[in-house]
């Protein structure tokens, strides 16, 4: 067959601008070659509708193998006694949970999105919040943390069956078991998307929810360095509350409950090549070099935090615990937005994205914030001597984001520092 010179023009197109770069999307990694191996593999031309040992269709047992080493190697990296590696992505591993553990209408209660929040938890153009009757807690205005008070304030007023802590945008540590405390006390099940953290807390750097939450839900691809995709884990099994039985009059576990919503609830066949990639990265996610790399991802971002003060920027919650940082630029660029700051650093070849901050005055279009983090730039090997450069970098650009010439000027010095930095064996 003739090559698809379309396709593959466009990827080394892609590999070029990931290689010649600087990128700080909070939410991006660069994945091991063996990761890309996996995901790349004959894998994905096994159908496998069903879990191992119990499938659909024949020839399922080398993907049984692999699929079993996935979900042992996530177990032993968060302490779970259950886990599902099927989710395709974040979204459908909450959608799941939403399915295992909610009925259509029912209240549950999430982090504003304009505040940080995730998409999946609420948002009224997601199904979360066009199929359910979504509630949500916010920031402090003057913290910049999560408002416990109002929390809890909330949760007993308004008595919702699901509570979801997580956040796309927080760069600050969890009170997890003060959540739980409350949501013992009005019976409702608490869930944890540590999509953001989650290699963090795989490495012991953060707080582990698999301990605090009753459900835990995450991306694979963030912090965690694996394929796109998603999991669902419970530290432990636990009776449905809501009386859900089983034709025999049986009590449903949530494992169950949760199984049946990933398939056949949500999705079809699992992408056994992403599953076979995810069990590469929980195994490297075991070993002592991925704790040395988190150490350096937290480290680059609290020094690119204080780099970032240091020139007179807003930090929303003046700092961070995590990998990630939320900068306000009204403070130091009134006039600025978000979009035409995010457009003239990508065009100096820095990546970061646009970000509404905690009550925000402008649109999610347009936005008063950028969302910066590290998880990508510490797997290129850049350390935290680096991070007052790279702000210096962005500052000399958000000082002049129509100055072609600027642009080019940094363009330039971050192509020159990239080389030395190899992304890709191939
Ligand atoms: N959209 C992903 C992120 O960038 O954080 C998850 O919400």
């Amino acid at each position: 067959m003739t090559r698809d010179t379309a396709i593959f023009d466009l990827i080394a197109k892609e590999r070029e601008r990931q290689v010649k770069g600087i990128e700080l999307i909070a939410s991006e990694n660069f994945v091991s070659d063996q990761v890309l191996e996996a995901m790349g593999s004959v894998m994905t031309n096994k159908y496998a509708e069903g879990y191992p040992g119990h499938r659909y269709y024949g020839g399922c047992e080398v993907v049984d193998m692999s699929e079993e080493l996935a979900r042992t190697r996530l177990k032993q990296l968060y302490g779970a006694e259950y886990v599902n590696v099927q989710p395709h992505s974040g979204a459908q591993a909450n959608m799941a949970v939403f399915m295992a553990c909610l009925k259509a209408g029912d209240t549950f209660m999430g982090l504003n999105l304009s505040h940080g929040g995730h998409l999946s938890h609420g948002s009224a153009v997601n199904f979360s919040g066009l199929m359910f009757h979504a509630i949500d807690y916010s920031l402090c205005e003057e913290t910049g943390r999560v408002d416990y008070d109002e929390l809890e304030q909330k949760a007993r007023a308004e008595r919702p069956k699901l509570i979801i802590a997580g956040a796309s945008a927080y760069s600050r540590e969890w009170d997890y078991a003060r959540i739980r405390k409350v949501a013992d006390e009005i019976g409702a099940i608490f869930m944890v998307d540590m999509a953001h953290p989650a290699g963090l807390i795989a490495a012991g750097l953060l707080d582990n929810p698999v301990k605090h939450a009753h459900i835990v839900t995450s991306t694979t691809h963030k912090t965690l360095r694996g394929p796109r995709g998603g999991i669902i884990l419970m530290g432990k099994d636990f009776p449905n509350p809501w009386g859900k039985t089983t034709p025999k009059g049986e009590v449903k576990m949530m494992s169950a409950l949760l199984d049946s919503a990933v398939f056949p609830g949500t999705q079809g066949g699992p992408l056994e090549h992403v599953i076979a990639a995810k069990a590469v990265a929980f195994g490297e996610a075991l070993t002592p070099e991925f704790v040395a790399y988190q150490k350096q991802v937290k480290t680059n971002a609290a020094v690119m935090a204080q780099a970032f003060i240091d020139k007179g920027y807003k930090i929303i919650s003046g700092g961070t615990d995590n990998h990630s940082m939320l900068v306000d630029l009204r403070t130091k660029y009134p006039d600025l937005t978000g979009k035409v700051a995010e457009k003239a650093l990508v065009a100096a070849d820095i990546t970061t994205n646009k970000n509404m901050v905690p009550f925000d005055t402008r649109s999610a279009f347009q936005t008063s914030g950028l969302r910066f983090g590290t998880p990508a730039i510490t797997t290129r090997g850049l350390k935290e001597d680096k991070m007052p450069w790279i702000v210096d970098l962005i500052d000399r650009v958000l000082q002049a984001p129509e100055s072609e010439s600027v642009i080019a000027a940094v363009r330039a010095e971050v192509n020159r520092e990239m080389t030395q930095h190899p992304l890709f064996a191939w």
